[in-house]
C-alpha cells in the first residue's frame, strides 16, 4: 500500500521528506498542495486539515496513520521501513549528533532562511533586510564549519537524515546566490550536495 504524502516542491521540509523517502526506499504517492494558490485552505485539503491542525505540508498518511512535521516523518520512515542503519545510527552518540543537527535545522537554520524569504514571498517585501541577510550568512558560516568538521557531511562521516533535512535549505540559498560567488567555501565540499546537483542539474 503506497504512502500518501501531501507536499509542495518549493518547500524545504517537503523536499527533505522526499530525499529521506528515496534513501529509505519507500514509494510515496505524491499529492501536491500548491501553497501559492492557497490549496491548503481549500475543501480538497479537508482531509489534511482534519488531521493536521497546522494545515502544513509535508503531511504523511500511512494507511490512516497521519504524521506531520518533516523531521518526525523522516524518523518514522526510517523506523518503519529503513534497512540501512547508517542513515540514523543506533550508537547513542552518533544518533545524538544527528538529532542535534536536526534540531539545529528546525530551531535555528530554517528560521534564519525564513527571515529572508518570508517577507518577500508572503508580505510583498521588495528586498531582504540587511539584518536578515547578515543572520543567514552567520548561520551558514556555522554550518560550513560543521560540514568541514565532518569531512563533507552534516553529522558524522557519512550521509544521514540530517543531510536530507539541511540540503534543501542550502540548495535553495545556492540557487538564490548562484552568481554572487559569496557562498561559504565548505559547501563546495558538501558531498551529498555535489552528488545531488550533478544528478539534478540540466544545464
Ligand atoms: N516544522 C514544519 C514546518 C512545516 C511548514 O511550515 N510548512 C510550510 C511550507 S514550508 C506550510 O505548509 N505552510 C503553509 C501555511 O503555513 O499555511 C516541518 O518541518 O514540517
Amino acid at each position: 500500500m503506497p504512502l500518501d504524502l501531501y507536499y509542495f516542491l518549493p518547500s524545504p521540509p517537503c523536499r527533505a521528506v522526499l530525499l529521506a523517502g528515496k534513501a529509505v526506499g519507500v514509494r510515496l504517492n505524491l499529492l501536491e498542495v500548491c501553497l501559492l494558490t492557497g490549496d491548503n485552505k481549500t475543501p480538497e485539503f479537508r482531509e489534511v486539515r482534519r488531521v493536521n491542525p497546522l494545515q502544513t505540508v509535508p503531511t504523511l498518511n500511512d494507511d490512516g496513520f497521519i504524521l506531520y512535521e518533516s523531521r518526525a516523518i523522516m524518523r518514522y520512515l526510517f523506523n518503519a521501513y529503513g534497512k540501512d542503519d547508517s542513515l540514523y545510527p543506533t550508537d547513542p552518540r552518533a544518533r545524538a549528533i544527528v538529532d542535534q543537527r536536526l534540531d539545529f535545522d528546525a530551531g535555528t537554520l530554517i528560521e534564519k532562511w525564513r527571515g529572508c524569504v518570508r517577507p518577500v514571498i508572503h508580505w510583498n517585501a521588495k528586498s531582504i533586510s540587511d539584518d536578515a541577510k547578515k543572520q543567514l550568512k552567520e548561520i551558514f558560516q556555522v554550518l560550513d564549519g560543521l560540514i568541514e568538521e565532518c569531512g563533507g557531511y552534516c553529522a558524522g562521516d557519512h550521509l544521514t537524515l540530517a543531510d536530507f533535512s539541511i540540503i534543501p535549505i542550502v540548495s535553495g540559498a545556492e540557487v538564490s546566490h548562484r552568481r554572487s560567488g559569496k557562498f561559504p567555501p565548505n559547501f563546495a565540499g558538501f558531498k551529498f550536495f555535489i552528488a545531488m546537483r550533478k544528478g539534478t542539474r540540466t544545464r
